[in-house]
């Protein structure tokens, strides 16, 4: 197959959220951009999951952008937790409306990043690609921006015997375009993260019997998720700075009230109606009710004894209850959120298989076995989660200055300035990288500030008539503080000594 060379200023890997946000920035600033994106559209994370009940757990108010004053007061939001088809929808919206697709490349895969340079201060980025159809394409380019997410690689956990299964088995991450009617249907789903607990519910409301292989219990709060009601979202609308500033200044980038007093400044009755206020409220601000859930051992406590007890109350069968209650540190994973898990236990049609102990010994054709019982199922259902953080980069040749691969860099984990930028590999920055609050966070507004100091700092660049930046490996053990002075001085200065 033939192969074309194109010279440009930047070039952009990923049309989720982070991608676009970033074409239209550095389109501002005039430069010559192309996005390649793998997918046949754009969305990201939402293209790709469309498991049933796939829904975001942050507010849509909120996971939604908030560069565009008329983009956010125009677009309508349906409900207070936006499903992964609005989503899709909004995604597909602003790629129209910033007439961002004229510069984007879809059902093409980038399989290599070289960095070269001809002198000390110029270098180019080498982006070899793959389309759909088997063409080659290489593309040159100053600055390479990797938008390609954290939760992008599914993981697809080896289980031994899994292509034996005599019946289709599907990832939630990679779900297929056309729905998948489990009505009637024995289904087995593994895995009981955010992905698992949503289709969970949804697949129980159609399978005939529905098993969930649990390895690790999470802590799961009520979404509350509803409609809004007449003239609600218009009063959001109207605040919406406020609402915008508030979600800023808060440590997960969640509007909320922010809460100063340690749970040992309340009595246990106090304690307990403020917990309980913010479970019937519902959503992720569960975990800011007091100031120390996540410093002190015994507030920590508190808030895990009064999930549990909720999970006692709903769940009739006290063995599944126990099951399900988790016994690791409240917060210390990512909390969950949705509607009627707990209660999906209650269908007689709904196991709850403990793995905890033995794993899943194998696949069969017949189903999973777990210590020598077979499960026996018409479809499988993989909601295992992905290669979270690295996994979409390494699968990427990446090679930075003096050939230096990326996978060998991060051969002990990865090391990167603040999950914006890597030592040794210039030009490149990542967008909500390794090392950034990025899925701890409301990953919209950890998207915004990114792609707003990446432009930022490219535009610093082009005024300088620089064309190098790179962070240093001392800017790579920044912590706290330093992470201030690192933004506000110390890359900027290393690019203004070019
Ligand atoms: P998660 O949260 O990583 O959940 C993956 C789940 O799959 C979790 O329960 C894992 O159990 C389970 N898992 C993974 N591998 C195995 C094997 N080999 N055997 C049994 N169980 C396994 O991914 P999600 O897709 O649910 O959510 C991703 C993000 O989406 C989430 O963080 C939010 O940001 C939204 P484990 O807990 O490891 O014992």
């Amino acid at each position: 197959m033939p192969r074309s060379h194109q010279q440009l200023d930047a070039l952009v890997v990923g049309a989720g959220f982070a991608g676009m946000y970033m074409l239209y920035r550095l389109n501002r600033l005039g430069l010559a951009t192309r996005v390649i994106e793998k997918a046949s559209g754009v969305g990201g994370t939402w293209f790709w999951n469309r498991y049933p009940g796939a829904r975001c757990d942050i507010e849509s108010m909120q996971y939604s952008y908030s560069f565009s004053h008329q983009l956010e007061q125009e677009w309508e939001w349906s409900e207070r937790y936006a499903s992964q088809k609005e989503i899709l929808e909004y995604a597909n919206h602003v790629a129209d409306r910033f007439d961002l697709r004229k510069d984007m490349q879809f059902d093409t895969e980038v399989t290599s990043a070289h960095y070269s340079h001809c002198d000390e201060d110029r270098g180019s980025w080498t982006v070899s690609m793959e389309n759909k159809q088997g063409c080659t394409s290489t593309i040159r380019a100053r600055f390479l921006v990797m938008a390609t997410g954290c939760l992008s690689a599914p993981n697809t956990a080896a289980f031994s015997g899994i292509e034996d299964f005599a019946g289709p088995c599907y990832h939630t991450g990679s779900w297929p375009h056309q729905e998948i009617d489990f009505t009637g249907k024995r289904v087995a789903i593994i895995g009981t993260g955010s992905s698992g607990i949503q289709a969970t519910t949804a697949i129980a409301r159609q399978a005939s019997q529905l098993f969930v292989f649990q390895r690790t219990a999470n802590y799961i709060v009520p979404a509350n998720n509803q409609p809004f009601r007449p003239g609600e979202q218009q009063q959001i609308k109207d605040a919406y700075g406020d609402l915008r500033s508030l979600a800023r200044k808060a440590r997960n980038g969640v509007a909320q009230e922010i809460v100063t007093d340690p749970a040992s400044a309340f009595t246990p009755s106090q304690r307990e109606q403020r917990y309980q206020q913010r479970w019937d409220d519902g959503g992720l601000t569960f975990i800011g009710v007091f100031s120390d859930l996540l410093l002190d051992a015994e507030s920590n406590q508190t808030a895990a004894d009064f999930i549990r007890e909720r999970i006692h109350e709903v769940v009739h069968d006290p063995e599944t209850a126990k099951m399900l209650c988790p016994d690791s540190t409240f917060g210390c994973k990512r909390l969950c959120v949705d509607s009627d898990y707990y209660d999906t236990f209650n269908r007689d049609s709904v196991t709850l298989v403990n793995i905890k102990e033995h794993g899943i010994e194998k696949i069969c054709s017949r189903g999973p076995v777990v210590n020598g019982k077979v499960y026996d199922v018409d479809a499988l259902v993989l909601a295992t989660g992905f290669d979270a953080m690295t996994g979409t980069l390494k699968q990427i040749d990446i090679r930075g200055r003096d050939g230096l691969k990326l996978v060998d860099k991060w051969i002990d984990g990865p090391t990167t300035c603040l999950g914006l930028m890597v030592a040794g590999f210039p030009n490149l920055f990542t967008i909500t990288g390794p090392g950034s609050p990025s899925v701890l966070s409301n990953m919209l507004g950890s998207i915004e500030f990114h792609v707003d100091w990446i432009s930022g700092c490219i535009e610093h660049l082009e005024k300088r008539e620089a064309n190098r930046i790179e962070a240093t490996e001392s800017a790579e053990s920044l912590w706290g503080k330093e992470v201030e002075r690192v933004v506000d001085q110390t890359v900027y200065r290393t690019c203004e000594s070019w």
